[in-house]
């Protein structure tokens, strides 16, 4: 048996009833206040670069907020932005009002003003919050929530990571008008490349000038210290505005607990998360034995080296780190399939059913489209409480598209005409390009209000990608 066996042998459920309680059940009548001010900062995570960010509280990312499932939020947004703003919290399950989608939950906050936040986050996981206005989550408008699982097994070690890059604003007009065009960086051997086709319109949209883990570039990142014997939980984020990152730490099999941050059917154990823009995963990795190795994004952006942080045992913190490959050939990464399952199936299909056909305007336009329309005009779902809704997407673009639904956490059932043996607990999920299906199903068991769904690709955002889920 492998030593990293620790969480896969036996499944969750038995492991979470033996180990002990992270902290007590917080009382109902708990408040934790937070106060987060956006305001401008001139951000240079790399020497030479200058890059006019938008900050909470004067970091990028924003602060790391820890709450205990069970407390109570209060978090006092105030914004010296420059312009309008609104924070989303994303993956909650919240009233409606509190959601920050702006133009649909709540005016956006102007320059000057300040909006209270407060909610029970629900459910408990791996969380964040984000700018929903314009380009603030571009600019640095993001940061991690943690909800406390009482229930969760109890980590030696635990480390929450942001995985942000900087993006060239000047290549970001274009993008939104169509006709950007950045040179594709996904590691080689990943479906981002394969699928493209050489003489494809578009390459990536967006050009990043630096990337980051929690603020800092390689080698100024902060140094993780671990110890031989532990079991290391890490919380990773990827709040890159429109690339999937591929995460891998070298000498170390990962075993990936949570998706979104909602429990796995079971544990999967892989050599590199695939992260897509927007999405969380918890995995855990055990120190077997003194050393120093790198945790990276995996990229063939020749800068791509800069996103990476030493993990070591003490007494290594000065030896050189053992690395991995930037490619992704031969690599064991994670797919939703791996978690959910193939082979089995799920229920048979009842309740209301959606088909949203994603697709793109011709090169020079700025159209992502649902049913060949752009919001405000998309296709809307309605729903009356406890419906169970089926949405089925084919994208027929070539590009993945991180599908996000506010307010829910809907389960992923089949992927590419395949059901899954075990749904998968999301908020947002990557349907696959060229022609790649997806399905959700989802109970309409919310607060009631409006609900937006839409790609997490800011470009793709903006420019039409989106629709509503409406309580009717
Ligand atoms: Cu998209």
């Amino acid at each position: 048996m492998r030593r990293s066996s620790f969480l896969k042998a036996s499944g969750g459920a038995m492991l979470v009833m033996a180990l002990p309680r992270l902290s007590a059940p917080a009382a109902a009548s708990d408040v934790v206040d937070y106060t987060l001010t956006a305001g401008p900062l001139r951000y240079s995570p790399v020497p030479g670069l200058n890059f006019p960010g938008l900050a909470f509280n004067g970091t990028i990312p924003g602060p790391l907020l820890r709450i205990v499932h069970g407390q109570r939020l209060r978090a006092t947004f105030i914004n010296k932005s420059g312009q309008g703003s609104t924070i989303h919290w994303h993956g909650m399950i919240l009233p409606n009002k509190m959601d920050g989608a702006d133009g649909v939950t709540q005016a956006p906050v102007r320059d000057g003003g300040s909006f209270v936040y407060e909610f029970a986050p629900d459910p408990p996981g791996t969380r964040w919050y984000h700018d929903h206005v314009s380009d603030g989550l571009l600019r640095g408008l993001f940061g991690m929530i943690v909800v406390e699982d009482p229930r969760d097994q109890r980590a030696d070690a635990e480390f929450a990571l942001v995985f942000h890059d900087v993006p060239k604003m000047a290549t970001v007009a274009p993008a939104m008008m169509g006709v950007g065009k950045a040179p594709m960086t996904d590691p080689p051997g990943s479906p981002e490349l394969i699928q493209m086709a050489p003489d494809d319109k578009m390459g990536d949209e967006v050009a990043f000038t630096a990337h980051c883990i929690n603020g800092a570039a390689y080698p100024n990142t902060t140094r993780l210290a671990v110890k031989v014997g532990q079991h290391v939980r890490l919380r990773v984020l990827n709040a890159n505005p429109t690339q999937t990152r591929y995460v891998r730490l070298a000498g170390h099999r990962l075993i990936v607990t949570h998706s979104d941050g909602n429990p796995l059917p079971r544990p999967v154990e892989v050599d590199a998360l695939r992260v897509g823009v927007a999405e969380r995963y918890d995995a855990w990795f055990e120190v077997s034995a003194p050393g120093s190795w790198l945790l990276q994004g995996l990229s063939s952006d020749p800068l791509a080296y800069e996103q990476a942080a030493i993990v070591h045992t003490e007494g290594m913190e000065d030896a050189p780190p053992m690395a991995s490959s930037q490619s992704l050939d031969g690599v064991d990464y994670f797919t939703y399939e791996k978690a959910g399952g193939t082979g089995g199936s799920l229920s048979p299909l009842r309740g209301a059913r959606y088909d949203f056909t994603l697709d793109d305007g011709k090169y020079g336009s700025s159209r992502w489209t649902i049913n060949g329309k752009t919001y405000p005009h998309t296709p809307k779902i309605y729903v009356h409480r406890n419906d169970i809704v089926n949405v089925k997407f084919l994208n027929k673009t070539d590009m993945d598209h991180p599908m996000h639904l506010h307010g829910h956490v809907f389960e992923v059932t089949e992927i590419d005409g395949v059901a899954l043996t075990s749904p998968l607990a999301k908020d947002t999920s990557l349907v696959r390009a060229n022609g790649g299906t997806l399905r959700w199903r989802f109970r309409a068991d919310s607060p009631a209000g409006r609900w937006l769904l839409h790609c997490h690709n800011a470009i793709h955002m903006m420019d039409g990608m989106m629709t509503l889920v409406e309580y009717v």
